[in-house]
């Protein structure tokens, strides 16, 4: 494998480009709510806020109850498919406001090619949330365990019945599980039509409406075609990361996956629309996370599929069902400096709340991870170096990332799971290991990000770190996150301290003539002085699904002046004078309803009697 050197002289070049757009007067503004009167600002909210020493992150996975070892082949790493790991997913499948963890796990090729000799194979888990901290496995009563190499998960309601159903991708045939509203699901890939019909590592993918019928369609990426029978043999000549061998050949010398669009017909089958909208993927490329999502503000989404050592994909909707790859004249097909990068995960969100939503992708180690500015209209600048998000992530290789913001503050920060796909590392180098601790970047208001992975606690937490996603689970009003991490424990993440720094409002859409979940609603929240947008949407971070809920973070502020909800049919719904700290629930066309989001309960006995959750295993 070759990965390409990393070029030092790029951070003075984008420095030079792009300072005149991030300082002075072409800087990010703030701007005030016309007409609208404060709700009990203090004097100080328009200062920035320095990083909060208050915020930590703790790990209670163990007292949790969530101790499932994950899967990823043979330890000892021979073959691509056995580096990647597996994702999870944040959802309310019975209905109980509180979010429930779907944990997906992968297999052995032993494994694979001997399915008869297999006494207990590896399953997924879902684990319910019993809203007093613990979680209750009830994989085998929901009749969701997976089968074969599970790679990665999304949850939404693809029929519209009020419940959120959930989409399995695999090393191998796909699993739609449709949610029957007790408790319980059934495998409906067969007649939904979404299995793909060829052996094919997928990845990445994506629910959203892309033609507005109502109805959420699909996009799986393909990654590789891997032959289980015939692997490429592990430690070829040519197999190197910086120059040294490595054991793991691939994905380049491998013949990649195509890549799938569904449409959803609206009676619980898919059409596989893939030639028709023009979106086949000619190159083969090696796809991970993908996004259907408005990025040029017309209305309509357009597809982004990052690509695993080659450009990434941007579809911009052409309104009639069709589709044309514009990736590098929208600026983020390769870097600033016009060069490829092995893109892994997506993180979405408007990080400068200019109402143009951004995108920030990490990639492999050796290499920056990269923050794209939309500089509108779908048009997208490089702005990793000036960001301080260039030097920071060079020695770690990003997987699952997203924007949250971990402080209330109404900013959002940048979060990226981070571990090594080649065991060899500890060996070869100095600067990068094969266990890696994630990132936090606090947004500093002005363009600029500063990393404060010490002061919240997880610097020293070595990881494998693979697949994560955020939600607040304990519905706490601060945004916690789950991390599943390659031959070992996954790692929930309690946020302590974020709800004490700052207000906090969560919407959680139900569409009534646009899809039931809402997705690709838009939500301008206008609070004081601080103007915010953010949209519904599953898909982005690497292999996981963040929680649909929209987290707003508000600072000193006490409630929003406004709440402005564009739903996908065009329709626009408007909320005055919203108090903060609560999760509001808006149905499409009647405004506010009544919630089922609720605290948590005092923990039970049986919750309480776990080990104390501070360390890994
Ligand atoms: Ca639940
Ligand atoms: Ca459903
Ligand atoms: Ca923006
Ligand atoms: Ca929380």
């Amino acid at each position: 494998m070759i990965r390409r050197p990393l070029q030092k002289s790029r951070r003075r070049f984008l420095a030079q480009v792009c300072a005149p757009f991030l300082m002075g007067t072409g800087g990010p503004r703030l701007w005030a709510a016309p007409g609208l009167a404060p709700l009990n600002h203090s004097s100080s909210e328009s200062e920035n806020s320095s990083p909060s020493s208050q915020v930590t992150f703790r790990d209670v996975a163990t007292e949790a109850g969530i101790t499932p070892t994950l899967i990823c082949g043979n330890p000892e790493k021979n073959y691509i498919v056995e580096v990647y790991g597996s994702g999870c997913v944040w959802f309310d499948y019975n209905n109980d406001g509180y979010t429930d963890l779907y944990i997906v796990n992968g297999s052995t090729i032993e494994n694979l090619l001997h399915p008869a000799a297999v006494k207990n194979p590896p399953r997924n888990y879902l684990f319910r949330n019993n809203g007093d901290g613990s979680f209750t496995d009830v994989t085998r009563e929901a009749h969701v365990p997976g089968f074969g190499w599970g790679v990665g998960a999304l949850a939404a309601d693809y029929n519209n019945d009020g419940f959120v159903d959930l989409f399995v991708y695999n090393y191998g045939p796909n699993i739609l599980y449709r949610n029957n509203g007790d408790g319980t699901f059934t495998d409906v890939t067969a007649q939904a039509g979404v299995a793909g019909n060829r052996l094919v590592w997928s990845a990445g993918a994506a629910f959203g409406d892309y033609d507005k019928d109502g109805y959420l369609d699909l996009y799986v990426a393909g990654h590789i075609d891997f032959d289980l029978h015939h692997p490429p043999p592990p430690g070829q000549p040519t197999c190197t990361y910086r120059d040294r061998m490595v054991r793991v050949c691939g994905p380049r010398g491998l013949k990649g996956a195509p890549d799938a669009l569904y449409h959803n017909n609206g009676d619980g089958t898919f059409t596989d629309v893939t030639e028709r909208a023009g979106v086949v993927d000619k190159a083969l490329g090696y796809g991970f996370a993908v996004l259907l999502e408005d990025l040029d503000g017309d209305g309509w989404p357009d597809i982004v599929v990052a690509n695993d050592s080659g450009p990434n994909y941007f579809y911009r909707n052409r309104k009639n069902g069709t589709f044309e790859e514009i990736g590098t004249t929208a600026g983020i097909a390769f870097n600033g400096e016009g060069q490829e990068q092995s893109n892994m995960g997506i993180a979405v969100g408007d990080y400068d709340n200019d109402g143009w939503t951004d995108l920030f992708i990490s990639t492999f180690a050796h290499d920056n991870k990269t923050l794209f500015h939309n500089d509108g209209k779908g048009i997208f600048s490089d702005v990793s170096y000036p960001a301080g998000l260039g030097d920071p992530t060079i020695n770690y290789l990003g997987m699952a990332t997203f924007f949250i913001d971990y402080n209330n503050d109404g900013w959002k920060d940048i979060f990226i799971v981070n571990g090594h796909l080649y065991p060899e590392v500890d060996r070869f180098f100095g600067d990068e290991h094969y266990l890696q601790n994630p990132q936090l970047f606090a947004n500093q208001a002005n363009g600029k990000f500063l990393e404060v992975s010490k002061d919240v606690g997880i610097a020293a937490l070595l990881l494998g770190g693979r697949g994560g996603a955020y939600c607040d689970y304990d519905n706490d009003g601060d945004l916690d996150m789950v991390i599943t991490t390659i031959d070992s424990r996954p790692v929930l993440l309690r946020n302590d301290g974020g709800n004490r720094s700052g207000h906090w409002l969560q919407i959680k859409t139900m569409g009534t003539k646009s899809n039931r979940d809402g997705i690709g609603a838009w939500v301008k929240v206008v609070a004081g002085n601080l103007t915010q947008y953010d949209r519904v949407r599953t898909g982005g971070s690497w292999l996981s699904g963040n929680d649909m809920r929209l987290h707003f973070g508000l600072g000193t502020r006490r409630g929003a002046e406004r709440v402005e909800i564009t739903w996908p049919s065009g329709r626009v719904d408007q909320l005055s004078n919203v108090s903060a700290d609560q999760v509001l629930m808006v149905r499409e066309g009647e405004g506010q309803i009544a919630s089922p989001y609720k605290p948590f309960k005092p923990r039970t006995a049986a919750a309480r009697s776990g080990p104390p959750g501070t360390s890994r295993p």
